[in-house]
């Protein structure tokens, strides 16, 4: 079968054991997990055409994996997945992830289950029937006594509502919902709102072509060089003959199999320092966060010390010192998502791109030919919007599934995305995220975090289901505890001094709360002891 041209669903039962909703990295191995290895009746639904979640999406130029990428950010539960499966490049670019994703799906022969181009619009808990009944845009109606909502940690796309950007008459693309035919912007001006990941990834490639391009910045980044580079053959050969242990050090050092540094920043003196960092720069990658010295995420003086290593960089490298001045970060380190670039910085160089910082010269309004700032008109015939998502808890209240008496998830998460252990929330019995708040998600390998999640969830049926138990459901102290748990380790750091999306903090009015759950490691322990310890911390009904 061709990639491109999904099978038609061939499962059309009205009712089955769970419904998957997402067929990204975390509903895919859902459906094979509970199908394949479990035994169960599974239905899997998802807005997009075809299979890979995000990287269905995001399909902007230059879009890759912002983490150590090839081979850890892919499924680890298969060998003879990663003894054929070849990654070209060690910072896999969003056509590679998503090739690989299809792969996946036809040798597991998962789209026969999967409704693509169909949104689950309802679900709704039945309390009688301890069943969950799903109503998709097509009108179909689908029971099923679980419900696992992989929807997507980056999947509501964050839009701004500038005064008059509706008049404008330019195209408008969103980096998260990026047309599948090509965009050219040859001979075109171009503007870039937005300098996360993606902004960083996709202003080098747009700057190879277009006539001119307009940054428009609200927040200076950090970014480090990626280092992108063809993966040597003897790297994946080592790598697939140690899978086994590989993929046992990704589980037990936070998703990555890398040692991070022991050493002591107050140990070695500030030209030795120096001299580190400037090695993990050249390395490239996450190097200097996680390899110069232990602590950079708590440590102020470490941080700030490395900060202005990076601030020292980006002024040797934007030669213009104006730009560079606008350029330079002021945050702690790390605390919004670490950005791994291409060539970036150097974009700056050409003659064709310019940079607006937005907290000098705001943007007043659209017109229908650009934009007005502060500081004058920018003439745009495209405009990218790199704006992000409403990351996290998003996708599920975008679901907004109806729990006990009906209550739908929006009203119970208005003022907090309360839940435990990331997985379940009081009120939405045999309902189960994975990549929701409170769980590791985007801090580790997400293929690798849904695989142990998807792992708990086994654990939860079959201890249902030996029990002769119905549902089962988190209670108001696993929640509080959970919080405790979560802000507890966040506030040992310095991510909640940062606006950022990690904290809610991008989208206007949502709740101020850390999103992630940041030691993945011992998370997925705390999965493990509280279904060895017979979910103590759950409820359960018998079942009717
Ligand atoms: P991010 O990381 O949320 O970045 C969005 C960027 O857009 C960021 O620079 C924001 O500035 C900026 N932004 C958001 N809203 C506005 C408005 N209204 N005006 C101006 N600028 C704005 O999203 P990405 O898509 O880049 O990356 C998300 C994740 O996807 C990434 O971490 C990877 O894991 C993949 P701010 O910093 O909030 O001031």
């Amino acid at each position: 079968m061709n990639a491109s041209e999904p099978e038609q669903s061939v499962n059309s039962t009205s009712d089955c054991d769970a419904i998957v909703i997402g067929a990204g990295f975390g509903g895919l191995y859902a459906l094979y997990h509970l199908r394949d290895l479990m035994g169960l009746s599974v239905r899997s639904f998802d807005g997009a055409s075809d299979v890979g979640g995000t990287w269905w999406y995001n399909r902007y130029p230059g879009a890759r994996v912002d983490a150590p990428s090839s081979p850890f950010y892919a499924y680890t539960f298969s060998q003879e997945l990663v003894d054929e499966w070849v990654w070209p490049e060690t910072q896999s670019t969003q056509a590679d992830v998503l090739a690989y994703v299809e792969h996946v799906a036809d040798k597991f022969d998962l789209r026969k289950d999967i409704q693509f181009d169909t949104f689950v619009t309802d679900a709704r808990y039945d309390e009688d029937a301890q069943r969950w009944t799903i109503e998709t845009d097509g009108g179909e109606q689908v029971t099923a006594r679980f419900l696992i909502c992989a929807v997507g940690a980056l999947f509501v796309a964050n839009k701004p509502d500038y005064p008059g950007i509706d008049d404008f008459t330019g195209d408008i693309h969103h980096t998260g919902r990026w047309p599948h035919d090509p965009v050219s912007f040859e001979g075109k001006r171009v503007g870039v709102i937005g300098t996360g990941s993606s902004g960083v990834q996709v202003l080098p490639e747009i700057a190879k072509t277009a006539e001119h391009v307009t940054v428009f910045q609200r927040t200076p980044q950090f970014a480090l060089p990626a280092r992108n580079k063809p993966l040597p053959q003897e790297d994946l050969d080592q790598y697939r003959k140690d899978w086994d242990d590989l993929r046992t050090s990704m589980r037990r050092r936070g998703g990555w199999p890398f040692r991070t540094s022991k050493l002591r920043a107050r140990d070695h003196t500030f030209a030795e320092r120096q001299e580190r960092y400037e090695e993990m720069w050249e390395r490239g990658g996450m190097h200097l966060a996680i390899n110069s010295f232990t602590g950079v995420y708590s440590d102020e003086d470490l941080n700030e010390e490395i900060g202005e290593f990076v601030r020292d960089k980006i002024r040797d490298i934007v030669e213009d010192p104006e730009t560079s001045r606008k350029l330079m970060p002021s945050y702690a380190f790390g605390t919004k998502r670490l950005i791994l670039d291409n060539g970036y910085f150097e974009a700056y160089n050409r003659d064709n791109v310019t940079l607006v910082d937005l907290r000098e010269d705001p943007i007043e309004a659209f017109t229908e030919t650009g934009v007005r700032t502060a500081g004058g008109e920018h003439q745009i015939d495209i405009l990218v919007l790199a704006t992000g998502f409403d990351a996290v808890s998003g996708s599920m209240l975008k679901l907004n599934p109806k729990g006990r008496g009906g209550v739908p998830l929006a009203e119970k998460w208005a003022e907090r995305f309360d839940n435990n252990l990331g997985m379940t929330i009081v009120g939405y019995p045999n309902l189960f995220m994975i990549h929701g708040p409170g769980a590791p998600g985007v801090f580790f390998t997400m293929p690798l975090g849904a695989e142990l999640q998807t792992a708990w969830i086994e654990s939860c049926i079959r201890h249902l289901d030996e029990a002769g138990l119905g549902a089962m459901e988190a209670t108001e102290e696993g929640e509080a505890s959970w919080d405790a748990e979560i802000n507890g380790i966040a506030n040992r750091t310095l991510y909640p001094r940062t606006d950022s999306w990690y904290m809610g903090a991008n989208v206007p009015g949502k709740p101020r709360q850390f999103l992630g759950h940041l030691m993945g490691s011992r998370y997925f322990d705390r999965l493990a002891e509280v279904a060895e310890n017979g979910f103590e911390d759950f409820v359960f009904e018998e079942r009717r």
